[in-house]
């Protein structure tokens, strides 16, 4: 409420209220003249300089341009002193007589939530305004110079302009005490790290025409953790080839979890599945996005390149099923069946064949079962789950007639039913063409094998099931 009070007061008291360059963020500034300046460095609106901002425990560096050795260095701007009369070099910072200005660099350390910006200088003549442009940063851009010394544009070096500060007075002699006050009408400035403050000189035709800065002040707050916030984090993996986000702005309390135990997973096993699964002429996608949300239902799903997982589930299955879940809709990502018409060589048009849902779903959930965490025994079929088994019931169970056949007859079908699926050529022949059996036929002796295995044909009569039955268990991913 104090803030909203005071910028109130800043509209219709202060000297000048120029809108920056982000429409939000303003620049105040006043001017104490000859009678009013005095050493107490009071305004009627603007506060004075404080001891207690987050510039006091910022670094301050000159990037470009040389300090006058006259003055009291960059020290003195963050001190919490200022001058007490209007000509006091050493507890003031200006550039070099004879020079035309130069960059100050102040590093907070670590990003902050930037709310204001307050600088002041105070001298009788053309040393007593201010001109100067306020860039920033978080330095987390892509290309970032933290020193940038020459000219050209800022913007693609990962700064953000913040605003232009002219403080001279039009048709008046510019001596006099100065506060600068640049803030934004909508709440903080930005979370920044870095700001650059980019002085000219304000009389070209001067040569001691720089300003006599006597503090700056960043009013500045930490930042809410992500932990509360959430976060659209970035990653890559195969050095770079693939690219993918996790956002958790829907999840916050999941961050930590998506950084350090999920995005590992991704980065080691999307470039493992596009390997698993190639296809002649394909080129698997090289960026998705995976969304963490409490608004999200179901498990997990996959359109495109686009995951989206619920934050709710997953919040329960930290520890269990929630990154194998994100394998499954992984492999969808890679997938890329299509279903419809294309043209053949010729020209014409034939109808693809549709892929069938179970090898949609049953890919998936044996890349996941039986190469991903085969020790989960996610897949396995037990005597409870045995009767109701069949090869095309989609999911973990279609998942381990793959594993049987693949152990038994083909050591590469998942690689050859995916790249004809892909291609829309998948046909059921093509089950005896790779195995010598008919698929229903494959059907019942994988059924057999899994009979022998749990003792069913020998047993005279079945034990009732006692432990959890994980074939049945949490429902899984659907597309
Ligand atoms: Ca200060």
């Amino acid at each position: 409420m104090r803030n909203t009070a005071a910028r109130t007061l800043v509209v219709s008291m202060v000297l000048a209220l120029a809108p920056a360059l982000d429409a939000r963020v303003n620049v105040a500034f006043e001017r104490n003249g000859e009678r009013r300046a005095g050493p107490r460095f009071e305004f009627r609106v603007l506060a004075s300089p404080s001891s207690s901002d987050a510039a006091s425990e910022a670094e301050l560096s000159i990037v470009s341009g040389r300090a006058d050795p006259n003055g009291g260095g960059l020290e003195a701007l963050r001190d919490g002193r200022w001058p007490e009369s209007a000509d006091s070099p050493r507890e003031s910072f200006f550039f070099d007589a004879g020079t035309s200005g130069g960059r100050i660099l102040l590093d907070l350390r670590r990003p902050l939530d930037v709310d204001r910006v307050n600088t002041y200088s105070w001298h009788t003549g053309a040393r007593g305004p201010q001109v100067y442009t306020l860039w920033a940063s978080d330095g987390k851009g892509e290309g970032f110079v933290a020193r940038p010394e020459d000219g050209g544009d800022l913007t693609t070096l990962g700064w953000t302009k913040i605003a232009t500060v002219d403080t001279r007075p039009e048709g008046d002699e510019p001596g006099g005490q100065y506060a600068v006050s640049i803030f934004d009408s909508d709440g903080a400035i930005g979370p920044y790290r870095y700001l650059l403050f980019d002085v000219g000189s304000t009389d070209p035709d001067d040569r001691f025409a720089h300003t006599f800065f006597s503090e700056i002040d960043v009013v500045a707050t930490e930042p809410a953790p992500e932990s509360e916030t959430g976060a659209v984090l970035s990653f890559e993996a195969a050095s770079g080839k693939y690219r993918f986000t996790i956002d958790t702005r829907g999840s916050p309390d999941l961050t930590g979890w998506a950084r350090d135990k999920l995005a590992p997973v991704v980065v080691e096993w999307y470039p493992k599945i596009v390997e698993l699964l190639p296809s002649e002429g394909y080129e698997a996608p090289e960026s998705f996005s995976i969304t963490i949300g409490d608004d999200i239902g179901g498990v997990a799903s996959a359109g495109g390149t686009r995951i989206r997982c619920s934050g709710t589930w997953f919040r329960r299955n930290l520890e269990g099923e929630a990154r194998g879940a994100v394998v499954h809709e992984l492999v969808h990502v890679v997938q890329r069946y299509r279903s419809g018409r294309r043209r053949d060589d010729e020209g014409g048009e034939r109808r693809r064949t549709r892929p069938p849902g179970w090898l949609v779903e049953g890919i998936p959930d044996y890349i996941r079962w039986f190469l991903y965490e085969p020790e989960s025994r996610g897949a396995e079929i037990t005597r409870r789950s045995f009767e109701r088994a069949r090869y095309d019931a989609s999911y973990r169970v279609s998942a381990n007639f793959l594993d049987w056949v693949t152990r038994t007859h083909d050591k590469e079908l998942v690689k050859k039913l995916n790249a004809a699926l892909r291609d829309g050529r998948y046909d059921e022949a093509l089950w005896k063409e790779w195995t010598g059996f008919g698929l229903p036929e494959l059907g019942e002796r994988w059924k057999t094998a899994i009979a022998e295995k749990l003792g069913i044909e020998t047993a005279k009569e079945e034990e009732p099931a006692t432990r959890e039955d994980g074939a049945e268990g949490t429902s899984a991913p659907s597309e």
